[in-house]
């Protein structure tokens, strides 16, 4: 069982998303069925729960399955996330030809006062949003699309394995994947510190993990890598400096999870979906003086394989 420990002074809480409905591919009376072409995925290239969402798709090869564009890496001075296609790699709202998100989010509750989030998935049919929820979006794309993915077979949550990944799932959860941000946005000494603290733990952890496995769960690909990967991706060359996580690097302290973070890297799919220059201008662009350091550009990248 898990213990749920109250927060301490001065920390970053998440809140939880507003939107989470299912798409269904085994009953026709439900609000939302499994069709090819009826959803959206919005998302921003820098965010790691639209990445694990875009890169799930990626990977079952959904792209003619479910549509999807992408907002601008930097929100708006309302922080709102808006469509800026004049950056490479951003698009227009192919959908609904908005500006931003809050009027994707407005079409369902004109009076949304939860975080207007990505990623979102989208219905077209019923023009409305199912889902604001990463976790549960990477779920209906592993499981739902399989009649028309041109990858059908790669199962990432399988059965006998629901158990283990849901357990590894839940700690890397709050000690990494929303870890560093408790780091990166704690507002006491303290709360910094046991965010840090969880975080270099919850390395140590997957690093010996992986001295005997190739993968989080054993020798085959799940929904527990894809939502590691994100985070790792991102640790060097952004939270190591920009969320204080500065212990050490993955690629000087890890032996195992920098091989396993390059064998990922490499894996068809994932060089794709990681837009580091996205990353770096989202997550450096927005604080202090707005400056995007230099370093940790297309020499990490080389360093990861490609
Ligand atoms: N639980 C959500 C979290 C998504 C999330 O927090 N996304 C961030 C970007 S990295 C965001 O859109 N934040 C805007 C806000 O909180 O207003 C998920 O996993 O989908």
């Amino acid at each position: 069982m898990s213990v749920v420990k109250s927060p301490v002074a001065g920390e970053f809480i998440r809140k939880s998303s507003g939107f989470r409905c299912w798409i269904v591919d085994d009953n026709s009376q439900a609000e939302f069925v499994a069709e090819p072409g009826r959803y959206h995925l919005y998302i921003s290239r820098n965010c790691p729960w639209a990445h694990r969402s875009a890169l799930v798709r990626e990977l079952k090869g959904l792209q003619d399955v479910v549509s999807m564009d992408v907002l601008g890496y930097r929100r708006s001075d309302d922080n709102e996330w808006i469509f800026r296609p004049e950056i490479e790699g951003c698009t227009v709202d192919t959908v609904n030809g908005f500006s931003g998100i809050n009027q994707i989010y407005a079409t369902t509750d004109p009076d949304y006062q939860g975080s207007a989030t990505v990623p979102v998935l989208f219905d077209k049919k019923l023009n409305c949003v199912v889902s604001n929820e990463s976790a549960d979006i990477i779920h209906m794309f592993n499981n739902v699309f399989n009649a028309w993915a041109t990858n059908p077979e790669l199962d990432l949550y399988p059965i006998d394995l629901h158990k283990k990944i849901d357990a590894v799932n839940e700690w890397t959860y709050r000690q990494l994947n929303n870890g560093v941000y408790r780091a990166g946005f704690a507002k006491s000494q303290q709360a910094y510190e046991e965010a840090y603290g969880d975080v270099f733990t919850a390395l140590d952890r997957l690093e010996a993990l992986l001295s005997n496995a190739r993968f989080l769960c054993g020798d085959q690909l799940t929904t527990a890598d894809i939502r590691v990967y994100a985070t790792l991706f991102r640790f060097d060359p952004v939270y190591f400096i920009r969320f204080k996580c500065n212990k050490t690097m993955i690629e000087f302290g890890y032996p195992n999870l920098w091989a396993y973070l390059k064998r990922l890297y490499q894996t068809p799919g994932f060089a794709q979906t990681s837009n580091l220059d996205h990353i770096k201008n989202g997550y450096f662009g927005r604080t202090g003086n707005g400056t995007v350091p230099l370093g940790w550009g297309k020499d990490y990248l080389k360093k990861l394989g490609l």
